[in-house]
C-alpha cells in the first residue's frame, strides 16, 4: 500500500525545496533512505521511536520503517480549474493522492518574485483552495447531470442521488471543502469514486523566513486559517530544513537547536501526514528484521498478515500478538511468552497500533 502525500502550492511557495529537504533527511531518519522513484516522486521513511525499542529487545539485521511517497505537484496557479498553467494536467496528478500536503509562502525574499505580487498568505490559501473547490464542482456538477438524467429514467435510488449531489455543489460554490461536511454514509458512498480534491486530508505548511524564525514560528494568519479548517498546521523553513538535512543527525539536531528549532518540521510532517491518513501500525519482529506495516484503522488479522503475503492470508491459522511496550518491558519475546504475556488471536481480531505480531499460517 503506498500511501501519497501530493504537495501543492503556488510557484515559489517552496514545494521543490520541501521535496528536497525530505529527500535528503530521509538518510537521516533511517537506515532505509529516502527513495527517489522519479525526479517529482520520493519515498520517506515515518518516524518511529518504537520500532527502534522493539528492535533493542529482537536484534535484528534491519529496521524497515513504515513509508510515506510524496509527490511534488506543480502548476497551479490561479485559474488552474479553467485550465491556467498546467491545468488540468496538474488536476489529474492530484486527483491520485491520498492526502495534501499544502505549502504557502510565508517568507518574504524579495529576489524571489510572487506570483501574485506581494505577500499574503492567507490569499494565497485562499486561490489554492477555490481552484481545488471549482474543480471539485465540476465533478460533482457532471455526476449531478448524470444522477437527473436516471430521474427521468425512473430509477428509485436517483432522486435521493440528486439531493446529496445538489447539497455537495452548494457547498463547494460557497468555497467550503467536501472534507468540512459531516460524515454521512449515502454521501461519501457516492462521493467515493469521484476522487475529489478538497475530500482529501490535508496539512498546511507555513514556510517561513530563516532570518526571524522565532517570530515566523508563530506565524498567526495562517494559524487561524489552519484552525478554521479544522487542519494541521507545521511551520518550518524549507531551506533551513534541507541545510539541515545535509548534516548528520547529531549536527542537524544542534544546527537546528541554534534557531529554536527542537524538532524538524519535516519529521512532525511525515507523522502528520501518516496519522491524517487513518492508519495504524503494526511490527513484525523476525530474526532479520524488524518492520513496521501500515494498515488502516480495523483492519483484521489475516487481513493484516496479507499486506505481507497474500498467501499468510490465504493460510492464516492465528496471530500471536504482544503489545509493543509490553515486549520492551519484558527484555525479549521469550521471557514474554513465558509469562503468558503473548496473546493468541484469530481471524475476527482487529489489529492495535503498537501491537508485534507473529503470524501462524499454512502454506
Ligand atoms: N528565503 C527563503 N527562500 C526560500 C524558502 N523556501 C524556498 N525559497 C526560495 O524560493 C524559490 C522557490 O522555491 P521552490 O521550492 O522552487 O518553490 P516551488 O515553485 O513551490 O517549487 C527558490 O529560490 C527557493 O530558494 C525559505 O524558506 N526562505
Ligand atoms: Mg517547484
Amino acid at each position: 500500500m503506498a500511501l501519497t502525500v501530493g504537495i501543492v502550492g503556488l510557484p515559489n511557495a517552496g514545494k521543490s525545496s520541501l521535496f528536497n529537504a525530505l529527500s535528503r533527511a530521509g538518510a537521516v531518519v533511517a537506515s532505509y533512505p529516502f527513495t527517489t522513484i522519479g525526479p517529482y516522486h520520493g519515498v520517506a521513511p515515518v518516524p518511529d521511536p518504537r520500532l527502534a525499542a522493539v528492535a533493542s529487545v529482537t536484534h535484528p539485521d534491519r529496521t524497515i520503517p513504515a513509508t510515506v511517497d510524496f509527490v511534488d505537484i506543480a502548476g497551479l496557479v490561479r485559474g488552474a480549474a479553467r485550465g491556467e498553467g498546467l491545468g488540468n494536467q496538474f488536476l489529474a496528478h492530484i486527483r491520485e493522492v491520498d492526502a495534501l500536503a499544502h505549502v504557502v509562502r510565508c517568507f518574504p525574499a524579495p529576489d524571489v518574485p510572487h506570483v501574485e505580487g506581494a505577500l499574503d498568505p492567507v490569499r494565497d490559501l485562499e486561490i489554492v483552495e477555490t481552484e481545488l473547490a471549482l474543480a471539485d464542482l465540476a465533478v460533482v456538477e457532471r455526476e449531478l447531470e448524470r444522477a437527473r438524467t436516471r430521474v427521468k429514467a425512473h430509477d428509485l435510488s436517483a432522486p435521493g442521488d440528486v439531493a446529496v449531489l445538489e447539497e455537495v455543489a452548494a457547498h463547494l460554490q460557497r468555497g467550503i471543502p467536501v472534507r468540512r461536511l459531516p460524515r454521512d454514509a449515502h454521501r461519501d458512498t457516492l462521493l467515493l469514486p469521484l476522487r475529489l480534491l478538497t475530500a482529501k486530508p490535508v496539512v498546511y505548511v507555513a514556510n517561513v523566513d530563516d532570518a526571524d524564525l522565532p517570530a515566523a514560528l508563530s506565524a498567526t494568519a495562517v494559524g487561524g486559517y489552519a484552525d478554521a479548517q479544522h487542519a494541521p498546521l507545521v511551520t518550518l523553513s524549507a531551506k533551513l530544513e534541507a541545510e539541515a538535512a545535509e548534516l548528520s543527525e547529531g549536527e542537524a539536531a544542534e544546527f537546528l537547536r541554534a534557531y529554536g528549532i527542537a524538532e524538524p518540521g519535516l519529521l512532525r510532517l511525515i507523522r502528520l501526514a501518516y496519522e491524517m491518513l487513518g492508519l495504524v501500525t503494526f511490527f513484525t519482529a523476525a530474526s532479520k528484521e524488524v518492520r513496521a506495516w501500515p494498515v488502516a484503522r480495523g483492519t483484521t488479522a489475516p487481513r493484516a498478515a496479507g499486506k505481507i503475503h497474500t498467501d499468510m492470508e490465504r493460510g492464516f491459522i492465528r496471530a500471536e500478538v504482544i503489545g509493543w511496550e509490553v515486549l520492551v518491558k519484558s527484555g525479549s519475546l521469550l521471557t514474554a511468552r513465558d509469562r503468558g504475556l503473548v496473546r493468541l488471536e484469530g481471524k475476527d481480531y482487529v489489529v492495535q497500533d503498537g501491537d508485534v505480531i507473529l503470524f501462524r499460517f499454512a502454506v
